[in-house]
């Protein structure tokens, strides 16, 4: 380890927490990380939850404006964890500051956004990239390197789909994932993006998409109080639901492959049900987020012995970041993933890098995420505008 960097952090409810444990953990168990994060504040417009957060959590101080702790000359890394209203005007501010930025997923609320905050990083010359955890799962980058390898051949599917189901109650109220202001879009944003980034690491870039959306409950109490989370009160007053419920999109790849993707937040029992599975003229492979210590795989072997086997992606010496957590057989878990993308990214800063997926990413599954949007709307195919 050779410096340190100051940390500032916006953002303090689930991924302010997520996130915050990322830059506790990550020099304690990757020592080998060429900068260590220092603490130094967390913002949140709210002083009583900001300041408990930040005595939870370690930081070191706290601030109510973002604009305060992007001034600031003790820090220069800053964190994005808000809700994608907020990434452009503070991504955009950091980065005239000078600041490295790590921000949440999806990059933005518009492609257009997104594009500035991509322009903003480039001419500033600052390290950046989009908080898609899952492409850090150990046994996602397992599936990577099998791909990558060549070992499942020529790829032809890939099927991928994200299931929650926390808003079927029609009584749950109108909290800010269900506000296109706030949110930008709902699961097509929310989850869609997570799928998007997956398919473009393991695949590649999809060239045409047609999908179709829905909104299932349109009108929804508002909040008892301003901020709402999971946990949120309803209101006797009714509001609009101005996102979908779900989406869903077949996609062609550049390299002929085709894809399918499925979010929905009305799948009763999937509470996070990330899973994809690729089908290559070789073998094939699955994923299911709620079993992240495994990878299924299929390969063409002896007829006596061909079938799927379950790989127990835990062993240091054969599986990506295994080695700085436990001996093999000692799982890990979700929180883990955020740890990794940090200590890539301070690598990256250390070395000058933006990791993947930087802001470029970032606006490629935003063009993917409108394109989709586009397409709903006319009903016909509709190809990304990357450029
Ligand atoms: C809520 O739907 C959510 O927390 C997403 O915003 C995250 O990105 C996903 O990982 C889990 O579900």
């Amino acid at each position: 380890m050779s410096g340190e960097i100051g940390v500032g952090l916006v953002g303090y409810k689930f991924m302010g927490r997520t996130h915050s444990n990322a830059y506790r953990q990550v020099s304690a168990f990757f020592p080998e990380v060429k900068l260590r994060p220092i603490l130094r504040a967390i913002c949140g417009r709210d002083e009583a939850g900001v300041s408990a957060a930040a005595a939870q959590f370690g930081w070191a101080s706290y601030e109510t404006d973002w604009k305060t702790l992007v001034a600031r000359d003790d820090i220069g890394l800053v964190d994005i964890s808000t809700p994608g209203s907020s990434h452009a005007p503070i991504a955009i501010a950091a980065a005239a500051a000078g600041k490295h930025i790590i921000c949440e997923k999806p990059l933005a609320n518009t492609l257009a956004e997104a594009r500035q905050m991509a322009k903003a990083a480039r001419d500033a010359g600052v390290i950046n990239m989009v908080m898609f955890n899952y492409r850090r799962v150990p046994a996602v980058q397992l599936a990577k390197r099998l791909i990558d390898s060549g070992r499942l051949g020529k790829i032809y599917h890939w099927r991928a789909v994200y299931l929650q189901d926390w808003i079927m109650d029609p009584n749950f109220p109108l909290v800010w994932r269900l506000q296109k202001d706030v949110a930008g879009s709902g699961t097509l944003g929310d989850l869609g993006a997570h799928i998007i980034d997956l398919a473009r690491m393991l695949v590649g870039e999809i060239t045409e998409v047609t999908g179709l959306t829905e909104t299932f409950i349109k009108q929804r109490p508002v909040l008892a109080e301003t901020v709402g989370g999971l946990g949120a009160k309803a209101g006797t007053e009714m509001g609009e639901v101005t996102v979908d419920d779900a989406a869903l999109f077949l996609a062609r790849f550049e390299n002929g492959a085709l894809g399918s993707f499925e979010v929905t937040r009305f799948a009763k029992g999937w509470a996070n049900g990330n899973q994809f599975e690729v089908n290559g003229s070789k073998g094939s492979l699955r994923f299911n987020l709620e079993r992240l210590n495994e990878l299924q795989l299929y390969l063409d072997e002896d007829p006596d012995v061909a079938g799927w086997r379950t790989i127990n992606v835990t062993n240091g010496e054969a599986h990506p970041y295994m080695a700085n957590w436990w001996p093999a057989g000692h799982i890990i878990g979700y929180e883990h993933t955020f740890t990794h993308a940090v200590f890539d990214f301070l690598n990256g800063v250390a070395d000058g890098v933006s990791p993947a997926p930087n802001f470029d990413d970032g606006v490629r599954c935003q063009a993917v995420l409108e394109a989709v949007e586009r397409s709903a709307g006319s009903r016909q195919w509709v190809e990304p505008e990357y450029e």
